[in-house]
Protein backbone atom coordinates (compact mmCIF):
# COMPACT_ATOMS: atom_id res chain seq x y z
CA UNK A 1 0.00 0.00 0.00
CA UNK A 2 1.57 3.35 -1.12
CA UNK A 3 2.91 5.45 1.71
CA UNK A 4 1.21 8.72 -0.22
CA UNK A 5 -2.06 7.72 1.22
CA UNK A 6 -3.53 10.06 3.87
CA UNK A 7 -3.53 8.99 7.77
CA UNK A 8 -7.29 9.00 7.62
CA UNK A 9 -6.77 6.08 4.43
CA UNK A 10 -3.85 4.40 5.96
CA UNK A 11 -5.91 3.57 9.28
CA UNK A 12 -8.22 1.62 7.21
CA UNK A 13 -6.36 0.20 4.85
CA UNK A 14 -2.52 0.12 5.27
CA UNK A 15 -1.54 -3.52 6.16
CA UNK A 16 -4.61 -5.15 5.40
CA UNK A 17 -5.23 -8.81 4.34
CA UNK A 18 -7.68 -8.72 0.80
CA UNK A 19 -8.11 -12.22 0.57
CA UNK A 20 -10.00 -13.82 3.44
CA UNK A 21 -11.73 -16.84 3.57
CA UNK A 22 -15.43 -16.32 1.41
CA UNK A 23 -14.37 -12.94 0.77
CA UNK A 24 -14.85 -11.19 3.80
CA UNK A 25 -14.79 -7.76 4.11
CA UNK A 26 -13.38 -7.57 7.31
CA UNK A 27 -10.80 -9.83 8.97
CA UNK A 28 -11.90 -13.28 10.07
CA UNK A 29 -11.67 -13.73 14.40
CA UNK A 30 -9.77 -17.09 14.14
CA UNK A 31 -10.60 -18.22 18.00
CA UNK A 32 -8.73 -21.06 18.13
CA UNK A 33 -5.98 -22.57 20.22
CA UNK A 34 -4.22 -24.86 17.77
CA UNK A 35 -4.06 -25.77 13.92
CA UNK A 36 -4.66 -28.85 11.97
CA UNK A 37 -1.83 -30.50 10.60
CA UNK A 38 -2.12 -32.36 7.69
CA UNK A 39 0.17 -35.06 8.45
CA UNK A 40 2.66 -35.21 11.01
CA UNK A 41 5.88 -34.44 8.52
CA UNK A 42 3.95 -31.06 7.78
CA UNK A 43 3.58 -30.82 11.86
CA UNK A 44 7.48 -31.87 12.30
CA UNK A 45 8.12 -29.09 8.86
CA UNK A 46 6.01 -26.29 10.75
CA UNK A 47 8.19 -26.52 14.24
CA UNK A 48 11.30 -26.91 12.79
CA UNK A 49 10.49 -23.81 10.36
CA UNK A 50 10.86 -25.14 7.12
CA UNK A 51 7.28 -24.49 6.57
CA UNK A 52 5.19 -21.56 7.01
CA UNK A 53 1.92 -22.08 8.16
CA UNK A 54 0.58 -21.40 12.09
CA UNK A 55 0.85 -24.15 14.77
CA UNK A 56 -0.80 -23.10 17.90
CA UNK A 57 -2.33 -19.21 18.88
CA UNK A 58 0.73 -18.44 21.90
CA UNK A 59 3.14 -18.73 18.36
CA UNK A 60 1.14 -16.77 16.09
CA UNK A 61 -2.71 -16.68 14.98
CA UNK A 62 -3.79 -15.28 11.64
CA UNK A 63 -5.50 -12.65 13.22
CA UNK A 64 -3.29 -11.77 15.54
CA UNK A 65 -0.80 -11.04 12.24
CA UNK A 66 -2.96 -8.69 10.91
CA UNK A 67 -3.12 -6.92 13.77
CA UNK A 68 0.68 -7.06 13.67
CA UNK A 69 1.05 -5.71 9.59
CA UNK A 70 -1.35 -3.23 9.98
CA UNK A 71 0.11 -1.37 13.06
CA UNK A 72 3.84 -1.87 11.35
CA UNK A 73 2.41 -0.19 8.48
CA UNK A 74 1.35 2.82 10.21
CA UNK A 75 4.59 3.16 12.02
CA UNK A 76 5.96 2.58 8.88
CA UNK A 77 8.46 -0.48 9.90
CA UNK A 78 8.40 -4.27 9.23
CA UNK A 79 7.16 -6.07 12.01
CA UNK A 80 5.35 -6.33 15.00
CA UNK A 81 4.75 -8.48 18.14
CA UNK A 82 1.44 -7.86 19.93
CA UNK A 83 1.07 -8.61 23.42
CA UNK A 84 -1.24 -9.55 25.83
CA UNK A 85 -0.79 -6.40 27.51
CA UNK A 86 1.39 -2.88 27.57
CA UNK A 87 3.41 -4.60 30.08
CA UNK A 88 3.71 -7.24 27.91
CA UNK A 89 5.31 -5.73 25.57
CA UNK A 90 7.26 -3.74 27.36
CA UNK A 91 8.88 -6.63 29.56
CA UNK A 92 9.00 -9.17 26.50
CA UNK A 93 11.04 -6.62 24.09
CA UNK A 94 13.68 -5.24 27.00
CA UNK A 95 14.38 -8.79 28.63
CA UNK A 96 14.74 -9.70 24.62
CA UNK A 97 17.70 -7.66 24.32
CA UNK A 98 19.42 -7.40 27.96
CA UNK A 99 21.16 -10.34 29.95
CA UNK A 100 23.11 -10.39 33.52
CA UNK A 101 26.15 -7.66 33.78
CA UNK A 102 24.06 -5.30 30.94
CA UNK A 103 23.38 -1.86 31.88
CA UNK A 104 20.26 0.41 30.50
CA UNK A 105 19.77 3.99 30.24
CA UNK A 106 15.93 4.75 30.79
CA UNK A 107 14.48 7.87 31.25
CA UNK A 108 13.75 8.86 35.21
CA UNK A 109 9.83 9.88 34.44
CA UNK A 110 8.09 6.82 32.62
CA UNK A 111 5.06 4.93 33.00
CA UNK A 112 4.50 3.51 37.28
CA UNK A 113 4.73 -0.30 36.20
CA UNK A 114 7.56 0.42 33.13
CA UNK A 115 9.47 2.36 36.46
CA UNK A 116 8.92 -0.95 38.78
CA UNK A 117 9.85 -3.42 36.17
CA UNK A 118 12.92 -1.42 34.67
CA UNK A 119 14.09 -0.33 38.75
CA UNK A 120 13.33 -3.52 40.52
CA UNK A 121 12.81 -6.47 38.30
CA UNK A 122 15.55 -6.29 35.99
CA UNK A 123 17.74 -6.03 39.18
CA UNK A 124 16.68 -9.52 40.11
CA UNK A 125 18.41 -10.65 36.84
CA UNK A 126 21.44 -8.30 37.78
CA UNK A 127 20.62 -5.79 34.87
CA UNK A 128 21.82 -2.55 35.86
CA UNK A 129 19.68 0.67 35.04
CA UNK A 130 20.92 4.13 35.28
CA UNK A 131 17.47 6.79 35.10
CA UNK A 132 18.17 10.34 33.84
CA UNK A 133 16.61 13.55 32.82
CA UNK A 134 16.23 13.14 28.97
CA UNK A 135 15.99 16.78 28.32
CA UNK A 136 19.51 17.00 29.02
CA UNK A 137 21.52 15.38 26.50
CA UNK A 138 24.63 15.77 28.38
CA UNK A 139 22.73 13.44 31.11
CA UNK A 140 22.44 10.88 28.33
CA UNK A 141 25.94 11.02 27.33
CA UNK A 142 27.01 10.88 31.10
CA UNK A 143 24.98 7.71 31.20
CA UNK A 144 26.96 5.71 28.99
CA UNK A 145 28.82 2.83 30.75
CA UNK A 146 30.96 0.39 28.55
CA UNK A 147 28.21 -2.56 28.96
CA UNK A 148 25.54 -0.14 28.23
CA UNK A 149 22.88 -2.11 25.79
CA UNK A 150 19.61 -0.33 25.52
CA UNK A 151 18.23 3.03 25.56
CA UNK A 152 14.51 3.35 27.11
CA UNK A 153 12.11 6.28 27.11
CA UNK A 154 8.22 7.38 26.10
CA UNK A 155 8.00 10.32 24.61
CA UNK A 156 5.83 12.54 26.00
CA UNK A 157 5.86 11.04 29.23
CA UNK A 158 3.44 9.79 31.22
CA UNK A 159 2.01 11.60 33.40
CA UNK A 160 4.07 15.18 33.36
CA UNK A 161 3.86 15.38 29.65
CA UNK A 162 7.82 16.14 29.29
CA UNK A 163 8.75 15.77 25.66
CA UNK A 164 12.19 14.31 24.26
CA UNK A 165 13.98 14.63 21.48
CA UNK A 166 14.09 11.74 19.25
CA UNK A 167 16.18 12.48 16.83
CA UNK A 168 18.71 12.71 19.85
CA UNK A 169 18.42 9.80 21.01
CA UNK A 170 18.18 8.20 17.93
CA UNK A 171 21.30 9.36 16.62
CA UNK A 172 23.50 8.79 20.30
CA UNK A 173 21.93 5.05 20.13
CA UNK A 174 23.02 4.30 16.58
CA UNK A 175 26.50 5.71 17.46
CA UNK A 176 27.09 3.99 20.43
CA UNK A 177 25.11 0.88 18.56
CA UNK A 178 22.65 0.76 21.65
CA UNK A 179 19.40 -0.74 21.26
CA UNK A 180 16.39 2.31 21.28
CA UNK A 181 13.27 1.46 22.56
CA UNK A 182 10.21 4.34 22.73
CA UNK A 183 6.89 3.66 24.18
CA UNK A 184 4.82 5.70 21.75
CA UNK A 185 0.99 4.61 23.48
CA UNK A 186 0.59 9.00 23.96
CA UNK A 187 0.53 9.51 20.68
CA UNK A 188 0.22 6.82 18.38
CA UNK A 189 1.47 6.31 14.81
CA UNK A 190 -0.66 8.55 13.29
CA UNK A 191 0.96 11.74 15.37
CA UNK A 192 4.97 10.54 16.00
CA UNK A 193 6.59 7.55 14.32
CA UNK A 194 9.96 7.32 16.15
CA UNK A 195 11.42 5.20 12.92
CA UNK A 196 12.13 8.25 11.54
CA UNK A 197 14.30 9.21 14.20
CA UNK A 198 16.15 5.84 13.79
CA UNK A 199 14.61 4.76 17.10
CA UNK A 200 14.87 0.41 16.75
CA UNK A 201 11.51 -0.59 18.32
CA UNK A 202 8.34 1.16 19.03
CA UNK A 203 6.01 0.30 22.08
CA UNK A 204 2.16 1.24 22.60
CA UNK A 205 -0.01 0.01 25.64
CA UNK A 206 -2.83 -1.06 22.67
CA UNK A 207 -4.98 -0.74 25.99
CA UNK A 208 -5.33 2.99 25.13
CA UNK A 209 -5.44 4.97 21.21
CA UNK A 210 -5.20 2.04 19.12
CA UNK A 211 -7.57 0.07 20.72
CA UNK A 212 -9.84 3.24 21.82
CA UNK A 213 -12.88 1.83 23.67
CA UNK A 214 -12.20 0.77 27.10
CA UNK A 215 -12.68 -2.58 26.77
CA UNK A 216 -9.31 -4.57 26.37
CA UNK A 217 -5.61 -4.67 27.53
CA UNK A 218 -3.20 -5.30 25.03
CA UNK A 219 0.41 -4.12 23.85
CA UNK A 220 2.58 -4.20 20.55
CA UNK A 221 6.03 -3.78 20.17
CA UNK A 222 6.71 -2.58 16.08
CA UNK A 223 10.60 -2.98 14.62
CA UNK A 224 12.54 -4.60 11.74
CA UNK A 225 11.75 -8.24 11.10
CA UNK A 226 15.16 -9.84 12.67
CA UNK A 227 14.12 -7.92 15.88
CA UNK A 228 10.97 -8.86 15.92
CA UNK A 229 11.64 -12.46 15.42
CA UNK A 230 14.12 -12.38 18.33
CA UNK A 231 11.47 -11.42 20.37
CA UNK A 232 8.48 -13.73 19.03
CA UNK A 233 10.96 -17.00 19.28
CA UNK A 234 12.21 -15.94 22.72
CA UNK A 235 10.39 -13.47 25.47
CA UNK A 236 7.29 -13.92 23.96
CA UNK A 237 7.13 -17.41 22.90
CA UNK A 238 8.54 -18.69 26.41
CA UNK A 239 7.19 -16.34 28.56
CA UNK A 240 3.89 -15.93 27.24
CA UNK A 241 2.52 -12.70 27.31
CA UNK A 242 0.84 -13.77 23.97
CA UNK A 243 -2.83 -11.35 22.86
CA UNK A 244 -5.84 -13.20 22.83
CA UNK A 245 -7.16 -13.12 19.11
CA UNK A 246 -10.53 -11.91 20.26
CA UNK A 247 -8.37 -8.84 21.39
CA UNK A 248 -6.56 -8.58 18.24
CA UNK A 249 -9.72 -8.52 16.54
CA UNK A 250 -11.18 -5.59 18.29
CA UNK A 251 -8.22 -3.66 18.25
CA UNK A 252 -8.06 -3.96 14.82
CA UNK A 253 -12.31 -2.72 14.58
CA UNK A 254 -10.84 0.43 16.81
CA UNK A 255 -7.79 0.76 14.34
CA UNK A 256 -10.06 1.94 11.81
CA UNK A 257 -11.76 5.32 13.31
CA UNK A 258 -8.07 6.27 15.24
CA UNK A 259 -7.80 8.75 13.10
CA UNK A 260 -10.68 10.83 13.58
CA UNK A 261 -10.52 9.46 17.45
CA UNK A 262 -7.13 11.47 17.73
CA UNK A 263 -8.34 14.44 16.15
CA UNK A 264 -11.31 15.30 18.53
CA UNK A 265 -8.96 13.52 21.43
CA UNK A 266 -6.50 16.77 20.32
CA UNK A 267 -8.67 19.53 19.92
CA UNK A 268 -10.46 18.81 23.23
CA UNK A 269 -7.75 18.47 25.06
CA UNK A 270 -6.24 21.72 23.13
CA UNK A 271 -9.23 23.41 24.04
CA UNK A 272 -9.24 22.04 27.58
CA UNK A 273 -5.59 22.88 28.28
CA UNK A 274 -6.08 26.44 27.06
CA UNK A 275 -9.14 26.75 29.56
CA UNK A 276 -7.43 25.80 32.27
CA UNK A 277 -4.36 27.86 31.75
CA UNK A 278 -6.69 30.82 32.15
CA UNK A 279 -8.42 29.90 34.98
CA UNK A 280 -7.01 31.59 38.72
CA UNK A 281 -7.37 28.30 40.69
CA UNK A 282 -4.72 26.72 38.51
CA UNK A 283 -1.41 26.91 39.15
CA UNK A 284 0.34 25.11 35.96
CA UNK A 285 -0.74 22.95 32.76
CA UNK A 286 1.59 20.70 31.17
CA UNK A 287 0.47 20.18 28.20
CA UNK A 288 2.85 20.69 24.57
CA UNK A 289 0.27 22.18 22.89
CA UNK A 290 0.28 25.16 25.10
CA UNK A 291 2.62 27.89 23.16
CA UNK A 292 4.01 28.34 26.57
CA UNK A 293 5.25 24.31 27.67
CA UNK A 294 8.95 23.45 26.57
CA UNK A 295 8.10 20.34 24.31
CA UNK A 296 5.86 23.24 22.30
CA UNK A 297 9.03 23.55 19.82
CA UNK A 298 8.50 19.66 18.88
CA UNK A 299 5.25 20.25 17.34
CA UNK A 300 5.33 20.25 13.52
CA UNK A 301 8.19 18.64 13.54
CA UNK A 302 9.36 15.18 15.70
CA UNK A 303 5.24 15.13 16.85
CA UNK A 304 2.35 16.08 14.56
CA UNK A 305 -0.12 17.01 17.20
CA UNK A 306 -0.02 17.53 21.08
CA UNK A 307 -2.34 14.49 21.31
CA UNK A 308 -5.66 13.43 23.89
CA UNK A 309 -3.03 13.40 27.36
CA UNK A 310 -2.60 16.27 29.75
CA UNK A 311 -1.58 16.88 33.51
CA UNK A 312 -2.35 19.93 35.88
CA UNK A 313 -1.94 21.65 39.10
CA UNK A 314 -4.47 23.26 41.01
CA UNK A 315 -3.31 26.57 43.81
CA UNK A 316 -4.22 24.45 47.13
CA UNK A 317 -1.98 21.36 46.59
CA UNK A 318 -2.75 17.40 47.27
CA UNK A 319 -5.86 18.14 49.65
CA UNK A 320 -8.10 20.89 46.77
CA UNK A 321 -6.72 18.54 44.00
CA UNK A 322 -8.67 15.47 45.66
CA UNK A 323 -11.61 17.66 46.52
CA UNK A 324 -11.33 18.66 43.06
CA UNK A 325 -11.34 15.49 40.90
CA UNK A 326 -13.72 13.98 43.22
CA UNK A 327 -16.28 16.95 41.98
CA UNK A 328 -16.29 16.15 38.48
CA UNK A 329 -18.96 14.73 36.91
CA UNK A 330 -18.86 13.79 33.29
CA UNK A 331 -14.86 13.29 33.77
CA UNK A 332 -14.49 9.54 35.03
CA UNK A 333 -12.16 8.80 38.22
CA UNK A 334 -10.42 5.91 36.60
CA UNK A 335 -6.69 5.37 35.28
CA UNK A 336 -5.80 4.43 31.99
CA UNK A 337 -6.56 6.50 29.02
CA UNK A 338 -7.75 7.16 25.14
CA UNK A 339 -11.08 5.77 25.68
CA UNK A 340 -14.41 7.51 24.22
CA UNK A 341 -15.11 8.71 27.77
CA UNK A 342 -13.13 11.63 29.42
CA UNK A 343 -11.14 10.22 32.37
CA UNK A 344 -9.55 11.89 35.80
CA UNK A 345 -6.78 10.37 37.82
CA UNK A 346 -4.00 11.61 40.38
CA UNK A 347 -0.62 10.03 39.33
CA UNK A 348 0.60 10.21 42.83
CA UNK A 349 -1.85 8.18 44.49
CA UNK A 350 -2.71 6.09 41.61
CA UNK A 351 -0.74 5.35 38.05
CA UNK A 352 2.67 6.35 39.53
CA UNK A 353 2.06 5.03 43.51
CA UNK A 354 5.02 2.66 42.63
CA UNK A 355 7.25 5.38 42.65
CA UNK A 356 8.42 6.02 46.50
CA UNK A 357 7.70 10.01 47.10
CA UNK A 358 10.89 10.72 46.85
CA UNK A 359 11.66 8.95 43.29
CA UNK A 360 8.73 10.66 42.57
CA UNK A 361 10.20 14.48 43.15
CA UNK A 362 13.69 13.50 41.43
CA UNK A 363 11.48 12.35 38.65
CA UNK A 364 9.75 15.62 38.19
CA UNK A 365 6.42 14.04 39.49
CA UNK A 366 4.75 16.45 41.60
CA UNK A 367 2.19 14.73 44.25
CA UNK A 368 -0.48 17.22 43.15
CA UNK A 369 -0.64 16.93 39.88
CA UNK A 370 -3.86 15.67 38.25
CA UNK A 371 -3.70 13.82 34.83
CA UNK A 372 -6.85 13.87 32.08
CA UNK A 373 -7.45 11.88 29.63
CA UNK A 374 -9.50 13.95 27.27
CA UNK A 375 -12.80 11.65 25.61
CA UNK A 376 -14.80 12.24 22.72
CA UNK A 377 -17.39 14.35 24.25
CA UNK A 378 -18.35 17.26 23.47
CA UNK A 379 -15.45 20.04 24.72
CA UNK A 380 -17.77 22.70 25.44
CA UNK A 381 -19.58 20.10 28.17
CA UNK A 382 -16.38 18.83 29.39
CA UNK A 383 -15.36 22.47 30.36
CA UNK A 384 -18.60 22.91 32.10
CA UNK A 385 -17.92 20.05 34.10
CA UNK A 386 -14.21 21.36 34.92
CA UNK A 387 -16.06 24.38 35.49
CA UNK A 388 -18.55 23.44 38.11
CA UNK A 389 -15.60 21.56 40.28
CA UNK A 390 -13.53 24.12 40.26
CA UNK A 391 -16.04 26.35 41.40
CA UNK A 392 -16.75 24.14 44.41
CA UNK A 393 -12.91 24.06 45.99
C1 LIG B 1 -2.20 4.66 32.86
N1 LIG B 1 -0.88 3.16 31.56
O1 LIG B 1 -3.31 4.98 33.32
P1 LIG B 1 -0.95 -1.92 29.86
N2 LIG B 1 3.05 2.43 28.53
C2 LIG B 1 2.35 3.54 28.84
C3 LIG B 1 1.21 3.43 29.63
O2 LIG B 1 0.53 4.55 29.92
C4 LIG B 1 0.79 2.16 30.10
C5 LIG B 1 1.54 1.04 29.75
C6 LIG B 1 2.66 1.20 28.95
C7 LIG B 1 -1.92 3.26 32.45
C8 LIG B 1 -2.56 2.16 32.92
S1 LIG B 1 -2.45 2.18 35.63
C9 LIG B 1 -2.78 0.80 36.60
C10 LIG B 1 -3.37 2.02 34.14
C11 LIG B 1 2.82 4.86 28.37
C12 LIG B 1 -0.42 1.99 30.97
C13 LIG B 1 1.15 -0.33 30.16
O3 LIG B 1 -0.13 -3.07 30.32
O4 LIG B 1 -1.73 -2.22 28.63
O5 LIG B 1 -1.75 -1.31 30.99
O6 LIG B 1 0.09 -0.78 29.39
O7 LIG B 1 -1.30 5.50 32.70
Amino acid sequence: MSNAYKPETLCIHAGREHAHPHGALTTPLYQTSTFVFENAAQGARRFAGEEEGYIYTRLGNPTTAELENRVAALEGMQAAAATATGMGAVSASIMAFVAAGDHIIASKAVYGCTFVFLSHLLEKFGVEVSFVDMTDHEAIQTARKPHTKLIFLETPVNPNLVVIDLEFVGRFAKQHQLVSVVDNTFLTPLYQKPAAFGIDLVIHSATKYLNGHGDVVAGIVVGDTERISHIKMTTLKDMGATISPHDAWLILRGLKTLALRMERHSDNAQCVAEYLQKHPKVKRVDYPGLKSHPGYRFIGQQMKRAGGVLSFEINGGVSHGEAFINATELWTLAVSLGDAESLIQHPASMTHSTYTSEERKLAGISDGLIRLSTGLEHVEDLILDLEKALKKI
